[in-house]
């Protein structure tokens, strides 16, 4: 491979000789000069060539480029204040196209259906490719901090054969002779890991929920961020490995992207501080209400509107982006929450809200196993599905619990997008398997 500049780099280095390759995204052929702004996935700058006998050849293939070509360029670096882009120039000394574009089936105000469909034309935006910079970084600081803590990386299996939270959104998929599902969430196995006397685990892996519906936060296949920790005393201590990740990541998103961010944004993220607040839902049912929204769900959950209404009295009240809501109801939890001694109504969980929407669920999870078949019959599903789960509980298992949080979604509120479909490299929706 020769070795390329990559065009950020062009800045820091003497006027001279230079070889770049990237893709045209603009060209402006005029008589006796060319430019042509060439980008690469680190920046963009502009290549001149000045039209006369000698560059004939040249001037030829330049005016007869196709935007979102790809090129290989021989040429001199000059630094050139006069020049908006970086304050400097490439002279063209050769040009040459590796592979011809057709005309563009997008726009910039194309509709985000069409840009899925063009998705590898639409990541070629500056904005796009900063988005998964970002999802690295928040990833990356994550499981330092995890592997700082003495934490163990799994990777749990996604074919099953039972569901790992309900049968409500259960994809099946045919298994030889018999069924398989889809995996919803590490759920089972997380909590396994503990029983085999793991300790502190995480996982980030695709989780998959057939799940019909179209909301800007919804997708049928997702990467769940997952950990699962021992000897806790309550949800309390999830919420503080949890807002501990939180804060190192957003840390590192300021520290490595925070001028990209505000430049493609315009946002300029702040690292939050430390705890974050944490509200009960009844709490948190009375504030929403007593700021005028009546909650439409009959099951005691928090629909889209009161989590709106509940991160902005946070907002107003303490300047936090963030908000756990704590203790929900055991009517909208699943079998394996622990509810505390002597409340069979709440349960010892939270969801987590940042800028309005929820990013996580965590919980400590019910370890007693005779609770536990109670509570499974409760919800309405049948234990002997779950025997091998329950095994886990009948040779021994500590106290533990911890939490699934969304990616996309938390990337999606970080840079103030309107839809995981922007922070999906690949989205997947009901009616979207390609590409
Ligand atoms: P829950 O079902 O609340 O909890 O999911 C946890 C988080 O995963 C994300 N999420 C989704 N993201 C995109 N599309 C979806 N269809 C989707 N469904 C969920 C959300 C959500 O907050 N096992 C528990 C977690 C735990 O207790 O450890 C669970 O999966 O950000």
């Amino acid at each position: 491979m020769t070795s390329r500049t990559l065009i950020k780099d062009l800045a820091s280095l003497p006027d001279g000789p230079v070889h770049v390759q990237g893709w045209v995204e603009k060209v402006r052929d005029q008589k006796r000069v060319q430019f042509v702004i060439l980008r690469d996935e680190s920046g963009s700058a502009q290549l001149v060539n000045s039209v006369n006998d000698e560059t004939a050849a040249t001037a030829a293939t330049i005016s007869g480029l196709m935007h979102g070509s790809f090129v290989t360029v021989e040429g001199d670096l000059k630094a050139d204040e006069r020049v908006k882009l970086g304050g400097l120039e490439v002279k063209v000394r050769s040009l040459t196209v590796e592979s011809v574009a057709k005309d563009s089936p997008i726009a910039d105000d194309s509709s985000i259906d069409k840009r899925l469909d063009w998705r590898f034309l639409d990541l070629r935006r500056p904005e796009a490719q900063l988005i998964f910079r970002v999802q690295t970084t928040i990833e990356h600081a994550m499981r330092q901090h995890w592997i700082d803590e003495g934490f163990i990386e799994l990777h749990t299996p996604k074919l099953m054969a039972t569901a790992s939270e309900s049968r409500a959104e259960l994809f099946e998929v045919p298994y030889f002779e018999t069924t398989a599902y889809l995996a919803q969430s590490p759920q089972l196995f997380k909590q396994m890991a503990q029983s085999a006397g793991f300790g502190k685990i995480f996982e980030i892996g695709p989780a998959f929920r057939a799940d019909p519906s179209y909301t800007s936060r919804h997708a049928t296949e997702f990467t769940s961020i997952d950990s699962e920790i021992s000897w806790i005393d309550s949800h309390e201590d999830v919420m503080q490995l949890h807002e501990q990740l939180l804060t190192k990541a957003l840390a590192a998103v300021v520290e490595r992207h925070g001028a990209d961010i505000e430049q493609h944004f315009g946002i300029q993220l702040q690292v939050p501080a430390l705890p974050f607040p944490r509200i009960p839902h009844a709490e948190v049912k009375a504030i929403v209400e007593a700021r005028g929204h009546t909650i439409e769900r009959t099951d005691g959950d928090l629909d889209p509107e009161a989590e709106r209404q509940i991160s902005a009295h946070v907002k107003e009240t303490t300047g936090h982006d963030f908000v756990f809501v704590t203790e929900y109801p055991s009517s909208v939890r699943p079998f394996y929450h622990l509810r505390p001694e002597g409340r069979g109504d709440v349960t010892n969980s939270y969801d987590l809200i940042y800028n309005g929407v929820e990013i996580s669920t965590g919980a400590q999870r019910e370890h007693r196993v005779d609770v536990l078949e109670a509570q499974i019959v409760e919800k309405g599903m049948n234990p002997a599905e779950l025997e091998e789960y329950l095994d886990f509980f009948r040779y021994g298992t500590p106290p533990h619990g911890g939490f699934g949080m969304g990616l996309a979604r938390v990337v999606m509120l970080l840079l103030g997008l309107g839809s995981i479909r922007e922070t999906t490299y690949l989205f997947r929706g009901p009616t979207r398997l390609t590409p």
